[in-house]
């Protein structure tokens, strides 16, 4: 039986977790999932529903970005405590905020978005001050950390672009433009129409021509 991601395209969680197995030797057979409408395999494997979720050849199920992560980048890359504590930042404090940002209308009381935008660039700042040290967040190299959080800062910039340009974080946008760009993300990135039962395997990381 082949390793099976189930994925999707723009989820920050979906992202970080094929950036490192783009990153490793290992493939899987990716199917992109619509979040409305799971696959029955995936909700069977997974009752939770979230995506990423990885079925591995030996039957284990890793349904967590975060450990997924750890199972692909395992003797290529390792997080230090410092980079795990930033993680945690970015998964229980950073994301609050940002789908509070983004996401106004899911909230049953009304709120000013801008307290939890504001909230949020707190943790730009803090992202910030590291990229004052070195190019990437833990060290000159692309490290752990830098593909956990990329796809978060990323999902918060795109919600109002100027705005997040206008920020004074000048080594964040260059780092954010900069991974962006890189051949990594790029190769995640591609869309894929949505899996149904019986499609042929699409295998990931995908064979460029
Ligand atoms: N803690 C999970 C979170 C994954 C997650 O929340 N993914 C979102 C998509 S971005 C999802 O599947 N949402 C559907 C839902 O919550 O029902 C992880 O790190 O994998």
């Amino acid at each position: 039986m082949p390793n099976i991601l189930y994925s999707f395209r723009r989820c920050p969680y979906a992202i970080r977790a094929r950036m490192a197995i783009a990153l490793s030797t290992n493939k899987c057979q990716v199917r992109e999932v619509e979040l409305r409408d799971r696959p029955a395999h995936m909700l069977e494997i997974s009752p939770k529903g979230t995506v990423p979720v990885l079925l591995l050849a030996d039957g284990i199920i890793l349904e967590e970005s975060l450990d997924i992560m750890a199972w692909a980048l395992d003797g290529i890359l390792t997080p230090s405590e410092s980079d795990l504590d930033l993680i945690t930042k970015n998964d229980e404090e950073f994301k609050v905020n940002l789908d509070r940002y983004k996401y106004p209308n899911r909230y049953d009381e009304d709120y000013d978005y801008k307290v939890y935008r504001d909230a949020a660039v707190s943790f730009l700042d803090t992202l910030e001050q590291r990229l004052t040290l070195h190019k990437n967040l833990s060290d000159e190299a692309v490290g752990y950390c830098d593909l956990a959080i990329l796809p978060f800062v990323r999902q918060f910039a795109n919600i109002d672009r100027e705005w997040f340009n206008s920020l004074r974080l000048p080594r964040l946008h260059e780092w954010l433009e900069g991974h962006l760009q890189s051949q990594l993300f790029t190769s995640v990135m591609p869309k894929l129409k949505r899996w149904l039962n019986g499609d042929p395997p699409i295998i990931f990381p995908f064979e460029t021509v």
